[in-house]
């Protein structure tokens, strides 16, 4: 995701039982009898439905294989995200349609889709990465003011995004106060539709407003989920930028509402529709 050294950063997913790794039809994945992280590549083409349907379809059924059911998170790192493909579809649409298409051959419902991440990438075509759990109880949240990304109209492309705004994960069904809340990548939309086009700080004030609007217990309440977040109990936060000259000012922005604990990444990708500039994402843990 870096475009220098100085920028480069590893994310790491660390726990205190024993790992072990393996490969299963060209997925890498670590799992330790609770977690599962399962990872892949796809190579570079003109056409992505189906390679991405067949890499999604290798880590859907490494869950099942393993009895990891619950995912509740996903990344997707899509190099050249608004170009087109081979076909004149864009890329991140072409994405989408494998992506439903695997989410369909699993039987998910739309309300059992993960939260997810969509973003452009530096890298050649695309690497994902997804977290999965055992016997986590898992409740996908949507955002009274977003449309659910799944009900998207076709004007976004012939298959719509399928993720959830937000999974909150507990230790069981009742816990409704204590859980993690794993916040999907969030932009300036409203409805379905793009707010602020060409407006950068009118986009980060939108895009903070909805996870703020999200995680809070007005949203909440409509799962029975009661933990008074804030913007202030967000951390593990990456903050998409689409130019990079923009990069000092939504830096500006996020240190004002986010603790001055948290840790932040800003990276300089492309964002899934053109007229985006800024997406964040975050965990409350
Ligand atoms: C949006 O709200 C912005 O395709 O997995 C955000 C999070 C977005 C995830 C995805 C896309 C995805 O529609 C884009």
């Amino acid at each position: 995701m870096a475009s220098d050294l100085g920028e480069a950063f590893a994310e790491v997913w660390t726990t205190s039982r024993p790992a072990e790794t393996g490969e299963h039809h060209g997925v890498v994945y670590a799992h330790d009898g609770e977690y599962l992280l399962v990872a892949g590549r796809i190579a570079p083409t003109g056409r992505y439905t189906e390679d991405t349907r067949a890499a999604y379809v290798a880590a859907l059924d490494l869950m099942d294989t393993l009895g990891y059911k619950n995912c509740f998170r996903m990344w997707n790192f899509i190099n050249d995200i608004n170009a087109d493909n081979t076909e004149g579809l864009e890329i991140y649409r072409d994405f989408c349609k494998g992506r439903a298409e695997a989410f369909e051959l699993f039987h998910f419902g739309d309300k059992e889709v993960p939260s997810a991440t969509g973003i452009g990438s530096q890298g050649g075509g695309i690497a994902f990465y997804f977290l999965a759990s055992r016997s986590a109880a898992l409740t996908s949240v949507e955002n009274s003011k977003q449309m659910a990304a799944y009900h998207y109209p076709r004007q976004y492309g012939p298959r719509p995004p399928k993720f959830a705004r937000a999974t909150y994960l507990a230790s069981t069904h009742t816990d409704r106060r204590s859980g993690q809340v794993y916040v999907a990548g969030t932009a300036s939309i409203r409805g379905h539709e793009t707010l602020h086009d060409g407006d950068i700080v009118a986009q980060v004030k939108l895009s903070l407003d909805n996870i703020e609007h999200l995680i809070s217990d007005e949203n909440l309440a409509d799962y029975e989920i009661t933990q008074g977040n804030s913007l202030l109990n967000l951390d593990n936060i990456k903050v998409y930028v689409r130019h990079r000259s923009d990069i000092p000012v939504v830096r500006r922005m996020c240190e004002e509402r986010f603790s001055p604990n948290a840790r932040v990444q800003y990276l300089n990708v492309d964002v899934c529709r053109a007229d985006l500039l800024v997406e964040i994402e975050g965990i409350v843990a």
